[in-house]
């Protein structure tokens, strides 16, 4: 089995290589020119902009499956860029199908990468969401990872091509970047357990609930629709059992070595907080047996362990 991952330079990334690895793929992953994938695996530079190239790619690897990753993947930042957003996520994931229906080699898969926040502004009572429930984005980011869908689905019904898409919702572990907020949460532990930030937390809505998933277990789903999903049709990925951000604080603190006290900051409350976001995750079961496995409490603690070993060697995610 040869698998090309398509972003493979982000925090899903380096877990789908890892993933794949030792089940035994052969792995190739692409990166932008100014991004590294320390990983073992064969590494490509690619951007999804330039159709030749990922053309190109697929002449040179050949892949069984392509899992594609890459996109602009913040929120934030899709208010702010908007066209590159739509440019990366629509445009790019165009390139890659585009790419993969003209490729010489007819029998590659595609695992096409979507959100649970493509579900966005939710009907009263709609959790748990099934795939079927319509989807009604709240912002740029899930805006185009649905559009991507659509398309993605066209490209199944109009050139019978061998798609999986799935909605992937909160996913989380060691190595994330710190605007997410189990990261965020240990990374405030363990500054403080360091004694460079006072010990005093600063959360947001504690109240909302949503849904986590170790990235793990994730990549472990990803890799299991490839074998197993069936093409044309959408899989959430989740745990299936909503929590609330006071749980996540509650576990975090409860792993700290040092007395901590909590601050509400009104910059990191939102306005449009939906209290409930819950998937059903039945049909991902159904088709490929994949359920969560790995604890919440497991999560909070690797990835505080994590933060504890980057701050002592006094590295920062940036570098
Ligand atoms: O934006 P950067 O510099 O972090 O690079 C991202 C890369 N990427 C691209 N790759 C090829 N051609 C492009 N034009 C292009 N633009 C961005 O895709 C990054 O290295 C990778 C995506 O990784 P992350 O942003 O870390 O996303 P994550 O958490 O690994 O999520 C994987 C997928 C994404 O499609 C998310 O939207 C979805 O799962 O939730």
């Amino acid at each position: 089995m040869k698998a090309l991952i398509i972003g493979g330079a982000g925090f899903v990334g380096a877990y789908l290589i890892r993933e794949l690895s030792s089940a035994g793929a052969e792995v190739h992953a692409t990166c932008l020119p100014f991004e590294k994938i320390t990983e073992k695996c064969g590494v490509h530079t690619l951007d999804i902009m330039n159709i030749e190239d990922i053309s190109a790619l697929l002449g040179e690897v050949q892949p069984d499956v392509v899992y594609h990753l890459a996109a602009q993947s913040s929120v934030a930042v899709s208010w702010k860029k908007p066209q590159l957003t739509a440019q990366i996520n629509v445009v790019g994931s165009i390139n890659v199908l585009e790419a993969v229906r003209n490729a010489e080699k007819k029998d590659i898969r595609v695992i096409m990468i979507g959100t649970g926040e493509e579900y966005g502004f939710i009907r009263d009572g709609a959790c748990p969401l099934s795939e079927d429930e319509p989807l009604n984005p709240g912002n740029i980011y899930a805006a185009t990872k649905s559009c991507q869908e659509m398309i993605s689905r066209i490209y199944v019904r109009a050139y019978k091509m061998d798609i999986v898409m799935v909605r992937a919702f909160n996913h989380s572990g060691p190595e994330q970047s710190d605007i997410f907020v189990i990261s965020d949460f240990c990374k405030q532990i363990a500054e403080i357990e360091k004694g460079i930030k006072e010990p005093e937390m600063s959360v947001g809505n504690l109240s909302a609930k949503r849904d986590f998933t170790d990235v793990r277990d994730v990549v472990r789903a990803y890799r299991l629709l490839a074998d197993k999903g069936v093409a044309g049709k959408v899989y959430n990925i989740g745990r299936g059992r909503a929590v609330d951000i006071q749980f996540i604080l509650d576990t975090a603190l409860s792993f700290s070595e040092k007395s901590i006290t909590v601050k509400q900051d009104p910059a990191r409350m939102r306005a449009s907080d939906i209290p409930l976001i819950e998937p059903d995750v039945s049909r991902i079961f159904e088709d490929t047996g994949w359920r969560a496995e790995i604890s919440m409490e497991k999560t909070i603690r690797d990835t505080l362990d994590w933060w504890r070993i980057r701050l002592r060697n006094g590295t920062s995610l940036a570098e």
